[in-house]
This record gives structure tokens, C-alpha cells and sequence, in this order.
């Protein structure tokens, strides 16, 4: 074709056609489209004329924008928004006398895992830190299959029956006429449906506590929620329930810091776990199991096969078997953390089901939901969700087949092997084997709900008289907060007449906060009976490591050298992570010249984004610091949110505009650095009396 005279009387194939009037090659390999052909330029359409129209035969602009049209998948109809890194499991206590599952047969194998973290309620791109119960899925690829353990942060769940799940979810979602909150369980449906599903006051304690609002994904436990069982080389089962502990201990944020957080961050989570794996601190979780036989479980007051039930660890304490490590970020978000599929039903010999019936509902829901999700049944040759072990079967073809299965048996039983032909896989006595249970099979097709699962308040007083006194203020707040964004009176009403079945004092404080009078309690369908209070519910009573925790070090120009130099090796010794903060993100020049670049400027960090906060200044950067509403935000918000607060004595001005007065966390740095670390993970409650915040 003729070359098209250009405006400027250059031939348009004489322009350079890179951005920005440069060639765009750059190295790496030759850029082609999807089918292999060579791409010379990625800039410009193929057009009738220099100005002309585009022509339908450009293959390589049409095939760009088809692919792109169709690069986002239906978002996870709950826990869509997530985040996930690959680590392994290391079995650090054998138990082949429970159970035959090959990851528990040798103390040090090791297996690879996944792990994806999520919230439930939110859409993909909502906010990290929302009140929220976080999913917790772990993708164990064991050599007998793939082995899912899909948990939440918390023991125990909002319903008994996976006949209730797409109401549950309906009222926590967006409302249907006008789709919002985002994220939220603070509005009427959400109130409406459980003030009238009792069953869901444990499950609601816990998520009125500070447990979901976690500091880092990194400082949560995780539960399996469910009984299952363990079944030796024998054949003789146990039941068990998982658990996983951190190593960097359990923390939470304040209700307002989680609020500040999502509109300064709102990836922190995402960023948090990105960050330290990316540091080397990596994320670490015991994996524990408490085990007891039908013997055990048939004498307790409540049923193991709800899950609105937790087993209190004092009753069986949590037995140790592994830990697992989380040392590898997904190379691609959306090939392994999108497309990740994680399925209850992915069990491996040696572990089995047991028959409460939210998890036999979610045997089949998660299944189901790949295929609208992924699109295919071969959803599991995606890399993140295929075995690492062998797999053979007779399923063949569906959409997006990548293997190619040779031969002609694709059917079973079959002679092919008599005449020399492969015969394909066969059944094996080592297989996967279902547990007898003839105890509770055959009385009947029935749509009940089990007489045993009628107590729906006596775990819901434990966790709350488990608490201490401040995580109970809290939860009271939570309560008050939630409530008063409910509209509808009489819901509210109701959930309060549902509290009182749980704790009076919890129920009057609430209708205290609102403002409203304490309705008749609704009967409980079972007298609750009073259980003992049990230290592993509250998380204040649970170590708090400083090791993992992120000091914020706020430095301006003239902050004194050594100081800085003090905090920064302190923290290093501890395991503590320092972002530096300064007006000015290109660092500040300290004391003597030195210039120290910063991570941060200091209105796209405040304190709510660190555990502690160390302002290292000048008396000149303090009094300039005291008019940036950001460095007094910083300061007023460090301190009303309790955190451990190191300062130079010159630092002062800053502080005094603030009004904050020194109390035992203040910290002077110029003479003990060491002190403010030591105090990095914990929190000074007793200030919350006195600025009176809405925690
Ligand atoms: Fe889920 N749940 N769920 N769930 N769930 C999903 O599966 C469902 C339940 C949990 O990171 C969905 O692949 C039903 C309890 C996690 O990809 C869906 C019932 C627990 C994740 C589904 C429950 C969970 C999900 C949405 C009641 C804690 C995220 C997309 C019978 C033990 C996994 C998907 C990930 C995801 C159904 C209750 C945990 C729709 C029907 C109880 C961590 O299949």
C-alpha cells in the first residue's frame, strides 16, 4: 500500500511510533498477540487513511480490546474481597495414632500451602477494614490430593443450617432497593434478620467484640468452625476441631482507628501481608486440634455438630501438630488469589466430615459456585487449584480443557489392557474411604432442626463474661453504634429483648446508649445454664509479642541523628517493623546533615497505620509540625487510641498543641529507646476513660 502523506508532509509510516515520540522497544521478548504472531506496533489502529476510520481487519486491536472486555470474573458471592500468599505446612508433632492423613505421618515434612484471607460481607474492591468476620482458607497440596480447610477468624458461625445461608447473606448485603451499606452490618436487614434468628447471638458477640476489626491479617487466629473427624490406619475415628494460632499473637484495632484506617488505607490488610512477606517477617500460624470421641461430645449441653458451638479450650485443651509459614506473595493477584478455589469437600484420607449440617450444605455450595465463577468444570486444572500430586480419572472434555488425554479409555471397566492398550486408572484399596456412622443414619427423612441444638445463649454469656472490662465497653459501643444506624425501631427493640437472654447489663447498657428503654426479653426456646468464663475467648488476655508489630517514626529537618539512629536499632533487635514518616517524602535533613529519605508523608501515614509512634524532633520542627493538622492528628490520634508514644523532650511544642499530657506510655527517646519498643504491642486502655472516644 501506498504510504499516506502526512499534515507535515512526513509519510505517517516515518513517525515514530512510541509514546511520546519514542520507539517503544525496550527489550524482552517479541510482543505478539495471543496466537503467536508478531506485534510491531502497540500504540496505533489500523486506519483507512492517516485520519481516517479504523479498519475491522485489524486482528491485533480487535483481539486487545476482546480479551480485555472480558478480563473480570464474577466476584465471590461472599468473601469477594481477599488477599492470599504461598507458604508451606510443617507437621511438628506426628500423630498417625489419630489419624492417617500422610501430612501428619512424619514430624518435619513439610507440604506446600495456599492461604487466602478475606472479608465476607464486602464487594472485591471494599475496603479492608470494615467490622467484618475474615475468612481464612488454607490450600494444603498434600501427595493424597489437595486438602482445604476453609475457616473464619472465628470458632463459631451466624446459623445451624445451610437452609439459612442465602437469607443470612441477602440481609448483610448491600439492601436490595438501594445498594448500600458497602461492607456493612450496621442497617435494618441485617438486624431485622438476626434479632429474629436467636441462634445467631453467640455468633453476634463475637462480631461485636473486637475480633472483627484484626490489627493485621497476620495477628489473627483461625478456626475450622466445624467438628470433623480423624480416622487412624484402623479405621477408628475421633473428632476434631482445628484451630490456628499466631505467632505474632492476636490484635486488634479500636472501632474508630479501623475506621480512620480505611479511608488513609484502605489496603492495609492487603498491603500489610504484601510488606511482610516482601521484609522476610513472615507470617506464621501454629496449626492445633482439639480432639475428644462421641463418648465426650454426647455428655456435653450443647451439640459438637453446631456450629454455632465452640469447644472452650479449657475443656479440651488445643494439642499442637504443625505450623505454617507463609514466605511467597502470588507472582499474579488474579491467576492465584482470584481464581483460587477453595472447597470443603476437598478431603484426604484420614480426615472425614462430620454430619453438622451447615458444612453438608457447604459440601455442595462451593462446588456449585466455581463453575459460575471460573466459568468451567475444569476449574481445578487452574495451577492454584490442581493437585501437586498425580490425578487420573475418566472425566473428560467441558470448557477450557488443557490436558490432553491420550488413548481411547475414557470409560470404566474396561479390557483395553488385553489388547495392549492403556487401560486408564484404577480404583485402589487405599483409596478414600467414608467412616461407618450407623449411629446417626436411618431414623427417617426429616426437616428438623435437632432438639440439641435449642441453647442458643449460654456460649453467647460465656464469651461475653469471658471478656475483660474494656473489650465489654467495647463490644457495648459496637452494639450502640450498629443499633443506632438501624432505622427501624422496632428491630432494634428486638435485638435488645434478644440480649437480655444473654446478659442483662449488656442489654441495659445498650439501650442506655440509645437512648431507648429496655424491651421484655423474647423466651429463650432453652434456659441457658451459666458456663465458666474461658481467657482464651478474650484476645487482651492472650500474649502480645512485639515481634511483627510497625513503629511510626515521625522525623522533620534538624531531628537529632542519634536518636533516630537509637529507635531505628531497637527496633531492628525486636523484630519491629519502622515506616519514617516527615513532611516531606523525599526524608529530612537530620541534625549534622544527614539526609533521611522518609517512607511516607506524614498526611498519607497517621498513627492509626502503626502499633506505636516515636516523634523524633527539633524544637524548630516541632513548632512547625504544631500547625499541620496532620502531625496534630497524628499525635491526638496516637494517644486516643492508646498506643505507646516515644518523644525527644523537644518534641514538645507539638505535644503541648495538642493538649496531650504524659502519662506512663510516653517515653523519652533521648535517654531509653528500649522502653517505647517494649510497649509496642500493647495498649494503655485505662486513657480511654479519659478522652471518652466512641470506641
Ligand atoms: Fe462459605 N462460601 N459458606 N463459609 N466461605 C464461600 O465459596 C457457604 C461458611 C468461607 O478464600 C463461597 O468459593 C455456604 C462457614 C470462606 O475463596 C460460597 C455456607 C465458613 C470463604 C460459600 C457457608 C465459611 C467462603 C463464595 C453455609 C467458616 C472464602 C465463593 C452452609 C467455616 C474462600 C466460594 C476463598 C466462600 C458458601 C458458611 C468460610 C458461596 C452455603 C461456616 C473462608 O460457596
Amino acid at each position: 500500500m501506498a504510504k499516506q502523506p502526512s499534515k507535515s508532509g512526513k509519510s505517517s509510516q516515518e513517525i515514530p511510533q512510541g509514546s511520546g515520540g519514542e520507539t517503544q522497544q525496550r527489550g524482552g521478548p517479541a510482543l505478539t498477540t495471543n496466537h503467536g504472531v508478531p506485534i510491531s506496533d502497540n500504540q496505533n489502529t489500523l486506519k483507512a487513511g492517516e485520519r481516517g476510520p479504523a479498519l475491522l481487519e485489524d486482528f491485533v486491536l480487535r483481539e486487545k480490546i476482546f480479551h480485555f472486555d472480558h478480563e473480570r470474573i464474577p466476584e465471590r458471592i461472599v468473601h469477594a474481597r481477599g488477599t492470599g500468599a504461598h507458604g508451606y505446612f510443617e507437621c511438628t508433632k506426628a500423630i498417625p495414632e489419630l489419624t492417617k492423613a500422610s501430612l501428619f505421618q512424619k514430624k518435619g515434612a513439610k507440604v506446600p500451602v495456599f492461604t487466602r484471607f478475606s472479608t465476607v460481607a464486602g464487594s472485591k474492591g471494599s475496603k479492608d477494614t470494615p467490622r467484618d468476620v475474615r475468612g481464612f482458607a488454607v490450600k494444603f497440596y498434600t501427595d493424597e490430593g489437595n486438602w482445604d480447610l476453609v475457616g473464619n477468624n472465628i470458632p463459631v458461625f451466624f446459623i445451624q443450617d445451610a437452609m439459612k445461608f442465602p437469607d443470612l447473606v441477602h440481609a448483610v448485603k448491600p439492601e436490595a432497593d438501594r445498594g448500600f451499606p458497602q461492607a456493612a452490618t450496621a442497617h435494618d436487614t441485617f438486624w431485622d434478620f438476626v434479632s429474629l434468628m436467636p441462634e445467631s447471638m453467640h455468633m453476634i458477640m463475637w462480631a461485636m467484640s473486637d475480633r472483627t476489626l484484626p490489627r493485621s491479617l497476620r495477628m489473627m487466629e483461625g478456626f475450622g468452625v466445624h467438628t470433623f473427624h480423624l480416622v487412624n490406619e484402623a479405621g477408628d475415628a475421633k473428632m476434631v476441631k482445628f484451630h490456628w494460632k499466631p505467632k505474632f499473637g492476636v490484635q486488634s484495632t479500636t472501632w474508630d482507628e479501623a475506621v480512620k484506617i480505611s479511608g488513609a488505607d484502605p489496603d492495609y490488610h492487603r498491603r500489610d501481608l504484601f510488606e511482610a512477606i516482601q521484609a522476610g517477617d513472615y507470617p506464621e500460624w501454629e496449626l492445633g486440634i482439639q480432639v475428644f470421641d462421641e463418648a465426650w461430645a454426647d455428655k456435653q449441653p450443647y451439640d459438637v455438630l453446631d456450629a454455632t458451638k465452640l469447644i472452650p479450650e479449657e475443656e479440651i485443651p488445643v494439642q499442637i501438630i504443625g505450623r505454617m509459614v507463609l514466605d511467597r506473595y502470588p507472582d499474579n493477584f488474579f491467576a492465584e488469589t482470584e481464581q483460587a478455589a477453595f472447597l470443603p469437600s476437598n478431603i484426604v484420607p484420614g480426615i472425614e466430615f462430620s454430619n453438622d449440617p451447615l458444612l453438608q450444605g457447604r459440601l455442595f455450595s462451593y462446588l456449585d459456585t466455581q463453575k459460575s465463577r471460573l466459568g468451567t468444570t475444569n476449574f481445578h486444572q487452574i495451577p492454584i487449584n490442581a493437585p501437586k500430586c498425580p490425578m487420573h480419572n475418566f472425566q473428560r472434555d467441558g470448557m477450557m480443557q488443557t490436558q490432553v488425554h491420550k488413548g481411547r479409555a475414557n470409560y470404566e471397566p474396561n479390557s483395553l489392557d488385553e489388547a495392549n492398550e492403556d487401560a486408564g486408572p484404577r480404583a485402589t484399596d487405599a483409596g478414600f474411604r467414608s467412616i461407618l456412622d450407623k449411629q446417626n443414619v436411618g431414623d427417617g427423612k426429616r426437616r428438623v432442626r435437632a432438639e440439641s441444638f435449642a441453647d442458643h445463649f449460654s456460649q453467647a454469656r460465656q464469651f461475653f463474661k469471658s471478656q475483660t472490662e474494656v473489650e465489654q465497653n467495647h463490644m457495648v459501643a459496637a452494639l450502640v453504634f450498629e443499633l443506632s444506624k438501624v432505622q427501624l425501631n422496632h428491630v432494634r427493640k428486638r435485638v435488645l429483648a434478644q440480649l437480655r437472654n444473654v446478659d442483662e447489663d449488656l442489654a441495659k447498657r445498650a439501650a442506655d446508649g440509645l437512648g431507648i428503654d429496655l424491651p421484655d426479653a423474647i423466651a429463650a426456646a432453652k434456659k441457658p445454664v451459666e458456663l465458666a468464663a474461658s481467657d482464651a475467648l478474650s484476645i487482651l488476655k492472650h500474649k502480645a509479642p512485639v515481634a511483627g508489630r510497625m513503629l511510626g517514626l515521625l522525623v522533620a529537618d534538624g531531628s537529632d541523628a542519634d536518636v533516630v539512629n537509637a529507635v531505628m536499632e531497637q527496633a531492628k533487635a525486636q523484630g519491629v517493623m519502622v515506616k519514617v514518616v516527615a513532611p516531606k517524602v523525599g526524608g529530612a535533613k537530620l541534625e549534622g546533615g544527614k539526609l533521611l529519605p522518609a517512607d511516607e508523608k506524614i498526611d498519607g501515614a497517621p498513627s492509626v497505620m502503626f502499633d506505636a509512634v516515636a516523634i523524633v524532633l527539633s524544637e524548630s520542627g516541632a513548632r512547625e509540625l504544631a500547625g499541620e493538622k496532620a502531625a496534630l492528628d497524628f499525635v491526638s490520634d496516637a494517644f486516643a487510641h492508646c498506643k505507646a508514644i516515644g518523644h525527644t523532650a523537644d518534641a514538645k511544642p507539638l505535644l503541648d498543641k495538642v493538649g496531650v499530657k504524659p502519662d506512663d506510655f510516653f517515653f523519652d527517646l533521648s535517654s531509653d529507646a528500649k522502653a517505647l519498643l517494649a510497649k509496642v504491642s500493647t495498649r494503655h486502655w485505662s486513657r480511654e476513660d479519659k478522652v471518652k472516644l466512641d470506641v
